[in-house]
């Protein structure tokens, strides 16, 4: 990536999170997203770019609708509480976005209307009949060659609907090859790299145009007036990706455009394909110019499973910033997972990093300056001369640092962190080395000052740079040093290479405790940090009692037994066809053989959960459990007192 804050055609630092579904509120995988985008924004500050920061939440769509109807609330209601609860929490972790958009706002509504009428009348979008697989979950449509067993959603698992309307087209076919091309020409545009193939290696297969309009529900931005179509909705990825431009005014007042285009949209890899397919494709046909980059990030799992709201294995992240700490926190994000693989989120992984990197390699070295430049010097430190005697250690520190923005800039966050390490290691290095306490029993002060004066100085530049990662920590550093870490210090240690005259230092608490085993203990229970905010306050005759909120979030619904046999070999288990209406058909592993026959299920009803991760029994997959009552004298399944409609949510 070429911009380097010389080059002033590059001085504008346009950066995007994604913006988030409000169907549930945010986990450590929104917040990974967010704290690389804010890294990168608090860099760019720093380094002088004209900076804009956005994040917002995406809040149209039929899995919104569905989500504020299972909790029993009015859909823009709903909205406006998960989306509050998504900007509190980056407010609390002092995310610096500029500006904080939701798809609700009226502006935006406005320039997704304004975008839809300029396609429309260039004739890229054109109405047609739609027969496709549906999975509302993702939102998505998908050629049934890429579901799983011709049905289930290849991204999620879940069962897709088949779905036929009148919908508005996309001309996309018309772009592969002007797409195919910008690849080609900006072998950066995808970061990392090897994601950018995947993309051309699809492209290349083939694009087919886009459906981009919905009939089936009402919860989204209408098609312009002029067009005269009320009952069509937009389809929910073209609203959120104008998200983009309409923050920045596009298509009402116009008011940061200048901005554009974005210098990088961070996104994580499961809405590569939207980025980085769509979205060029549709800002071609806007006759805009193309982000510089879409870096995509990989997954954070659990277990080894993609962690994820519908899966309910998320890791909570102010759980885990209240327990370890914000900044470090963000460290470990950032250093633990090389940028686009996947990482497991592990506390034990947290608290090595805590206890190693930030404790002993940059904690401790703060203290050991601290301690000897207070005994030897008063705390007041000169470096002038510590060319003269550690030169080649200097030498190494600059070394490091030079390769440090043009990693940020490849994105490769973990390694820009690896290589900032390397000069606190020369540093403590230095002291075992050369022992300050000996120097100064053998009357060499200008050495034990100079030396003194090597580490300030490799502390300085580590702060400066370790800044967009952990603001607030690297701000107490830098004044445990009597410095700030300003643009001009910046410019003056990192850009030229430069030295503080001066240090003044002073003795601050330690910035990194040691997290002990009995911490630990508590604060591993891995189901607490699991299991969201589930803080279990009252207990009823040994049952832990819950939130109405975690109540609902367990889907249950009334299904029609549509088909029920025998397992082979199985003594009790039976294998069940449950319809839940609208195409989706649950198959259900029960082990209610010894109370039921198939014949005796055969269209009745049962009560099913049908948000449970789907799991193997007897090497059969199961999408669901009924719901049954069993004591001594034998099991009764819980159904409906009176027949209702196949699908009708229980609460
Ligand atoms: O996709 N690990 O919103 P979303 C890492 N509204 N990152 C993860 C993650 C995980 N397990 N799960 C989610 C949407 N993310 C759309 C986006 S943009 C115009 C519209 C992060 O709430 C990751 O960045 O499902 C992913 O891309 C984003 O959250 C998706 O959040």
């Amino acid at each position: 990536m070429q911009h380097s804050p010389d080059n002033s055609s590059c001085r504008k630092a346009y950066i995007t999170t994604p913006i988030y579904y409000v169907n549930d509120v945010a986990h450590i995988g929104h917040a990974y997203t967010t704290v690389i985008a804010d890294a990168l924004a608090i860099y760019s500050r720093m380094v002088g770019h004209d900076t804009f920061f956005l994040t917002g939440t995406d809040e149209h769509g039929q899995k919104i609708e569905e989500a504020a109807k299972a909790r029993g609330k009015e859909t823009q209601a709903y909205a406006d509480e998960i989306s509050g609860k998504f900007k509190a929490l980056w407010d609390e972790f002092g995310i610096s976005y500029d500006k904080f958009i939701r798809t609700t706002d009226t502006e935006h509504k406005q320039g997704v209307q304004f975008a839809f009428q300029k396609m429309f009348d260039k004739g890229d979008i054109y109405k047609d009949v739609y027969k496709g697989h549906y999975c509302i979950s993702c939102e998505t449509f998908f050629p049934k060659i890429q579901l799983v067993d011709d049905e289930f959603c290849p991204e999620c698992g879940k069962p897709t609907s088949i779905v036929e309307e009148e919908s508005y087209f996309f001309r996309l076919s018309d772009y592969q090859d002007r797409l195919l091309q910008w690849y080609h020409d900006n072998p950066d545009c995808i970061l990392p790299r090897s994601k950018r193939n995947e993309v051309i290696r699809f492209v290349e297969s083939g694009l087919e145009d886009l459906s981009v309009t919905r009939t089936s529900f009402d919860w989204g931005v209408h098609l312009p007036e002029a067009i005269n179509d009320p009952k069509h909705v937009m389809y929910v990825w073209l609203d959120a990706l104008m998200n983009y431009l309409t923050a920045l005014g596009y298509g009402t007042d116009n008011t940061h455009m200048d901005q554009w285009p974005a210098r990088v949209h961070l996104i994580g890899k499961d809405i590569l394909r939207f980025h980085a397919i769509y979205w060029p494709a549709f800002l071609m046909s806007l006759e805009m110019p193309l982000p510089k980059h879409i870096a995509a990030h990989g997954w954070w799992t659990r277990n080894g499973e993609k962690m994820s709201k519908s899966k309910g294995n998320v890791v909570n992240p102010k759980e885990v910033a209240d327990a370890y700490g914000l900044e470090n926190f963000r460290y470990f994000m950032l250093r633990e997972v090389p940028f686009g693989g996947d990482g497991d989120f592990s506390q034990r992984a947290l608290i090595d990093r805590i206890n190693s990197d930030l404790g002993n390699d940059l904690g401790n070295l703060l203290n050991r300056l601290i301690g000897m430049s207070g005994k030897y010097f008063e705390g007041r430190i000169e470096s002038d001369l510590v060319g003269k005697y550690y030169q080649a250690e200097l030498n190494a520190m600059r070394e490091s640092i030079t390769k440090l923005e043009p990693l940020l800039f490849e994105m490769q966050i973990h390694r820009y962190l690896e290589e900032l390490w390397r000069p606190l290691s020369v540093a403590n290095k230095a002291i075992d080395q050369y022992q300050p306490w000996t120097l100064m029993k053998e009357g060499r002060e200008e050495e034990a000052m100079a030396l003194n004066g090597l580490i300030a100085t490799i502390l300085a530049n580590v702060a400066v740079m370790l800044h967009p990662v952990m603001p607030k920590t690297t701000t107490a550093i830098a004044g445990a040093l009597g410095f700030e870490i300003t643009q001009e210090n910046y410019e003056k240690l990192i850009q030229k290479a430069g030295m503080l005259a001066t240090f003044t230092v002073e003795k601050i608490p330690p910035l990194f405790p040691r997290i002990e085993e009995a911490v630990l203990v508590e604060k591993t229970e891995e189901k607490k940090i699991e299991k969201a905010p589930a803080k279990t306050e009252e207990k009823e005759e040994g049952v832990a009692m819950i939130g109405i909120d975690q109540f609902f979030q367990t889907s249950l619904k009334i299904g029609t037994v549509i088909q029920a046999e025998e397992v082979p070999k199985s003594k009790k288990l039976l294998l069940l066809q449950v319809d839940l209406g609208d195409g989706d058909v649950r198959q259900v592993v029960s082990g209610i053989k010894e109370w039921y026959s198939p014949e005796a299920l055969l269209d009745t009803q049962v009560c099913l959960v049908a948000n449970l991760k789907p799991a193997k029994l007897m090497g059969i997959k199961s999408e669901g459990m009924v719901l049954a009552a069993k004591d001594k004298e034998g099991l009764v399944l819980m159904r409906p007192e009176k027949p209702k409609k196949t699908g009708t949510a229980v609460s």
